[in-house]
């Protein structure tokens, strides 16, 4: 039974979850609690972005003749210097940086992998939206000290373990390690993430989907067809659905987890340049599909799950819609019978 007056600690629920798992190394309580302590740091100036323009934190110095970084750059260097000492990693790829991050060769003997997004959404800081980090964590499957990028394109379905934090009108750190997934809390008063959301499950089905409308013109017919549905009035099946979209991927998946329904972004002609939609695979998309799936929902690149898709390029997009089960599949159906009504195969026809 867990002490009221303290509640379960992130780092108990990693030390309970390691001796629950005997396969399991204390080294992802290490790196767990690393990605802790460097949320902490950005939780806090995230907090003070908003003064930053009313303490004179001008251009590249502030009054103190400090440079002022943007904080998604800020981020990347907490996230880089709380992971590049650890020992625990052999490779680190952030999306705020082209190649692959090598770790220092003294402290390149880890078994894991990291892929993250420092600060996703930090364009919607000025607007004191809400913003997160995002983690993937892979077993190092290179030869050898130290990693290649054959450790950093795999397929999300080998996760070891995953997570975001949003800082939001909470921190709120949300994990999991393959064993259910779990939300804590930050309590400023103290320093410490505490267990508020234990075994998160999402709604088999809901009735909120979330997308950036301004794009319709440039999605395929299927999905503008699910589009059309959703909004179409039908109490048995609780439509038209609400419309919810932050344009912060954290705040719009951490919504749909807690809630249900369907957040996407799916392909679009809009900018041909990005033929798979903007959202990124390996920090942005199999994260995010791991913790959904942990959570009993689904995440889809409309034709299969993103989970099973094997990485080419280390920033390669794909389009991504993710949440309530039902929701999911339904979105599948659409595309699949637009695609065989383009390509002239009757629906359930014998010619499969
Ligand atoms: P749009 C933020 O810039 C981001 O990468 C994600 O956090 C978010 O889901 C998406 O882009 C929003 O993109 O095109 O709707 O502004």
């Amino acid at each position: 039974m867990v002490d009221k007056k303290i509640g379960m600690t992130l780092t108990r629920h990693i030390y309970e979850g390691e001796r629950e798992h005997p396969d399991a190394t204390g080294e992802l309580t290490g790196i767990l609690n690393q990605i802790a302590l460097a949320s902490k740091i950005v939780s806090r100036e995230v907090s003070k972005a908003g003064l930053a323009q009313i303490l004179g934190f001008t251009g590249r110095e502030n009054v103190q003749g400090e440079n002022v970084r943007k904080l998604d750059v800020f981020a990347n260097d907490v996230f880089v210097a709380a992971f590049n000492h650890l020992g625990h990693f052999c490779i680190m790829l952030s999306e705020e940086v082209p190649e692959p991050i090598e770790i220092p060769e003294r402290y390149s003997g880890g078994q894991y992998a990291i892929c993250f997004d420092p600060l996703d959404g930090s364009s919607n800081i000025d607007a004191n939206v809400s913003v997160g980090s995002i983690f993937g964590i892979y077993h190092k499957i290179s030869p050898g000290q130290g990693g290649t990028k054959e450790d950093l394109l795999q397929p999300g379905r080998a996760l070891a373990a995953a997570g975001y934090v949003v800082y939001g009108s909470s921190t709120m750190l949300v994990m999991s390690a393959g064993h259910g997934v779990h939300g804590f809390t930050l309590d400023p008063s103290v320093g410490e993430f505490l267990e508020s959301h234990h075994n998160i499950r999402i709604p088999e089905r809901g009735t909120i989907y979330s997308a950036n409308e301004g794009n319709y013109p440039y999605w395929s017919e299927a999905v503008r067809g699910y589009i059309s549905y959703v909004k179409q009035p039908d109490s048995a099946s609780g439509r038209p659905y609400s419309s919810r979209y932050i344009g912060s991927m954290v705040a719009d998946v951490h919504r749909t987890l807690l809630y249900g329904g369907i957040f996407m972004y799916p392909a679009d002609t809009k900018n041909l340049a990005k033929p798979h939609g903007k959202l990124r695979l390996l920090y942005e998309c199999a994260p995010m599909a791991y913790l959904i799936e942990q959570a009993g929902g689904a995440a889809s690149t409309g034709t299969g799950p993103v989970l099973d898709v094997v990485p080419t390029e280390i920033h390669q997009r794909v389009p991504f819609f993710a949440g309530s089960r039902e929701n999911v599949e339904e979105l599948e159906s659409f595309i699949a019978r637009y695609d065989d009504a383009r390509t002239g195969k009757a629906v359930g026809s014998s010619n499969e």
